[in-house]
C-alpha cells in the first residue's frame, strides 16, 4: 500500500511512521508513507496557500490552486483508490472503514487546515471525508496519523500472530474481555482462577462471556 499525505505540517507526523509497528511496516516495504507540503504549490513569492473567504465570514479558506495542483501531479503518476479529506465534518471513522481502506492499493491523505478547502476541490478530487470522533483538532494531521495507523496495522505482514488483528476489540463488534499476567497475585488481587485452570475450551468461554459482559456494560450500542 502506498499513502500520499498532503500537509501543511508534514513535521507533525514524522514519529508516528519513524517507531514501532509502522515503522517495521514501512521498513518491510509494506507501507509506503509519502508527505508532500502544501507550501511547495503555494502562490507567488509568499507561497500562498491560504485567502479569506468571499462573502466575508471568519477565518482563512485552503484555496484551490495550490491543492489541485499537487493533487494532480500525483494522480498523473499513479492511479488512487481513494483521495480521503481529513475532517471534522467527514464520516466518523470506524473499524469498518479502516477494514475497507486496508484492502487498498493508493491511497491519498489531504489534511485540512483553517476553516477547510475550497469547496470546489471536494468536486474535483475528494472521493471520502473522514472524521476521527466528534471534537475539533487544530489540523487534520494527527487524524491523519490516526488513520494511517488502523489501516497499515491490518496490512497482511504487519502484525505478527500474537499481535493479530483478528481479535481487536471492536473487530467482532465485542471489547476485549480482561487480560492478566505474572504475578498471579499481587497485593491480595487475584488472577481469576479459570484462566489458571488449563481447560482451554473452559477459558475461551469465559473470556467470550466476559467480551459480552463489559461490551454490554460499556458500549451496549455495539450489540444492537
Ligand atoms: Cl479529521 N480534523 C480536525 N481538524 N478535527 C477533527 C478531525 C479531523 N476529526 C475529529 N476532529
Amino acid at each position: 500500500m502506498r499513502i500520499d499525505i498532503i500537509s501543511v505540517l508534514p513535521e507533525l507526523m514524522e514519529s508516528p511512521f519513524k517507531t514501532s509497528i509502522l515503522k517495521r511496516a514501512v521498513d518491510k516495504g509494506l507501507a509506503e508513507v509519502y508527505f508532500h507540503h502544501l507550501r511547495e504549490f503555494g502562490l507567488g513569492k509568499h507561497r500562498q496557500i491560504d485567502d479569506a473567504p468571499y462573502g466575508g465570514s471568519a477565518g482563512m479558506v485552503m484555496m484551490i490552486e495550490p491543492l489541485d495542483q499537487c493533487i494532480s501531479q500525483l494522480k498523473a503518476q499513479r492511479d488512487y483508490d481513494e483521495v480521503i479529506y481529513l475532517t471534522p465534518d467527514g464520516e466518523t471513522l470506524t473499524q469498518k472503514i479502516a477494514n475497507t481502506f486496508s484492502t487498498k492499493q493508493n491511497l491519498i491523505f489531504l489534511c485540512g487546515h483553517y476553516k477547510g478547502i475550497d469547496q470546489r476541490v471536494r468536486e474535483l478530487h475528494i472521493t471520502k471525508e473522514i472524521s476521527i470522533g466528534d471534537y475539533v483538532l487544530t489540523g487534520g494531521e494527527l487524524a491523519a496519523c490516526v488513520l494511517a495507523d488502523s489501516v497499515i496495522r491490518l496490512l497482511p505482514g504487519v502484525l505478527n500472530d500474537e499481535q493479530s488483528a483478528l481479535t481487536d476489540s471492536f473487530q467482532d463488534n465485542l471489547l476485549s474481555p480482561p487480560i492478566y499476567t505474572r504475578p498471579s497475585e499481587y497485593k491480595g488481587l487475584k488472577v481469576p482462577d479459570v484462566l489458571l485452570s488449563g481447560n482451554l475450551k473452559k477459558i475461551q468461554d469465559w473470556l467470550h462471556e466476559e467480551s459480552v459482559k463489559i461490551t454490554l456494560e460499556k458500549r451496549p450500542d455495539l450489540l444492537e
